[in-house]
């Protein structure tokens, strides 16, 4: 980065970190102390655990290793290394209390930005401080998100509020679209931000294949109930089924039956489940059940890939479905503007050139691929990043959902979780090879 061009990196790494910190601040401000040390679901470390390990992992990277300057607490690292403590084990921890810990993220975000004006923005090999200002701030956002998952696991009257989402133009979407036969650029080598298991651009070939053009809602989902989805083996794989039974899986999770109707726990409110709402906190295995009885299957990770970036006419790999430039609210919901997914149809402004809708935002799609790194794959700028969770323990899921923030979201974003989990914003959209049935 040639030495002019980096005030402007410096203002943004700046805005990007204070916007980061207003999310984090207004989801711990939102609950008194005694909300925030709790341990509101045994999937989730207490709220405050969370902001400390932002601070901590804000000094490590950032006031130590960037800015060369002694560390603000040492004492506490051990704490707050996720890989040290399981999320159910982290409210025994002698944790810095809701004051302390505020203080402390205070302290360390003031030598960061000292920090963020006076080091050169290049110059450091693989690692750039660029990059490292734009990892801590998706890991920040990333936390964010994280905590707006364990608000949703919480019990008791709503704290967080936020605008409906837009409602959709009635226009009508075809149920799905053709992706045609050929390679693309899949993972990227240029997106300044991207993490290492983004990294590095690839052709990959995809065969032709079907693409749905919306996520699966709600209503769809619920005719998957009423059709007996959970009770047939055979709709579910080996593993799925038996996860099924043991979990005595219904619904998804935040689901309850009022009568004849199904209502769902939005936040703390509670409301009838909406048809048209892309279906959200199904896990990878009631997803596959799903897409087998449509059916359909999920899409690889590739396919997702190339629908979401593909661009039949240029042959080029987007940064979006839309084209190049960064997500606004006409693109998709995003950064937590709304507290739940839009109804499908909604964001036409987001198509890609193809017509496939929603790919970003409203919730994440589990597709069927295990976790691993792309041809050439380097962890960077530690091991525990991803290449720990490589391996067929994880599926990942794409697109981001209105809980992520765009600095952790684009085409190319890669995440993952068990294939059980469901306390995550994920649906799913189903794909098919075409003139064949469910197998890929
Ligand atoms: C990419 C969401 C799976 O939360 O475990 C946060 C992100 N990594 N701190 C996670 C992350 C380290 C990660 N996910
Ligand atoms: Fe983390």
């Amino acid at each position: 980065v040639p030495h002019m061009e980096q005030e402007p990196l410096r203002a943004k790494a700046a805005a990007e970190l204070e916007r980061a910190r207003a999310r984090s601040s207004a989801l711990t401000d939102a609950l008194d102390d005694d909300e925030l040390v709790r341990q509101h679901s045994p999937l989730m470390s207490p709220l405050i655990w969370d902001l400390a390990h932002i601070g901590n992992q804000e000094e490590l990277w950032l006031v130590r290793d960037v800015g060369g300057l002694p560390a603000v607490r040492s004492d506490i690292d051990e704490l707050y290394d996720a890989f040290k403590h399981s999320r159910a084990s982290r409210p025994a921890l002698p944790l810095l209390k809701p004051g302390e810990a505020r203080q402390y993220v205070d302290q360390v975000r003031r030598k960061t930005m000292d920090v963020v004006d006076r080091v050169p923005l290049s110059g450091r090999g693989l690692v750039e401080n660029a990059f490292a200002f734009g990892m801590l701030v998706q890991h920040e956002q990333q936390h964010d998100e994280t905590m707006l998952i364990t608000h949703q696991t919480r019990k008791g009257p709503a704290v967080l509020y936020a605008p409906e989402p837009p409602r959709a133009e009635k226009t009508v979407l075809p149920q799905e679209v053709l992706v045609p036969d050929g390679p693309f650029t899949m993972g990227t080598s240029t997106e300044p931000w991207a993490l290492d298991n983004e990294r590095p651009a690839h052709q990959v070939r995809v065969d032709a294949f079907f693409m749905d053009t919306a996520p699966v809602t709600c209503g769809q989902y619920q005719e998957f109930i009423s059709d007996g989805g959970y009770d047939r083996p055979e709709l579910w794989t080996g593993s799925g089924w038996e996860h099924r039974t043991k979990a005595n899986l219904r619904a998804p999770l935040y689901w309850r039956r009022d009568g004849d109707r199904w209502l769902r726990d939005c936040f703390g409110v509670v409301g009838p489940v909406r048809e048209a709402e892309p279906v959200v906190h199904v896990s990878f295995h009631e997803a596959q059940a799903y897409a087998r009885w449509a059916g359909k299957r999920l899409p690889t990770e590739a396919e997702w890939e190339k629908a979401a970036r593909f661009d039949p006419e240029s042959g080029r790999s987007r940064r979006f479905p839309w084209g190049d430039e960064d997500p606004g609210p006409r693109q998709a919901n995003l950064g937590q503007r709304h507290l739940r997914p839009a109804e499908v149809g909604s964001y036409p402004a987001g198509a890609s050139p193809l017509g496939i809708q929603q790919l970003i935002g409203d919730v994440w799609e589990w597709v069927d691929t295990d976790f691993h790194g792309y041809p050439g794959f380097t962890a960077f700028p530690y091991r525990e990043y991803s290449e720990v969770f490589f391996g067929p323990d994880y599926k990942m899921l794409r697109g981001g959902c209105f809980g992520t923030d765009a600095a952790a979201c684009r085409g190319t974003f890669r995440n993952w979780d068990y294939p059980i989990r469901r306390q995550i914003f994920a649906g799913f959209r189903c794909a098919r090879t075409p003139g064949g049935g469910e197998l890929g």
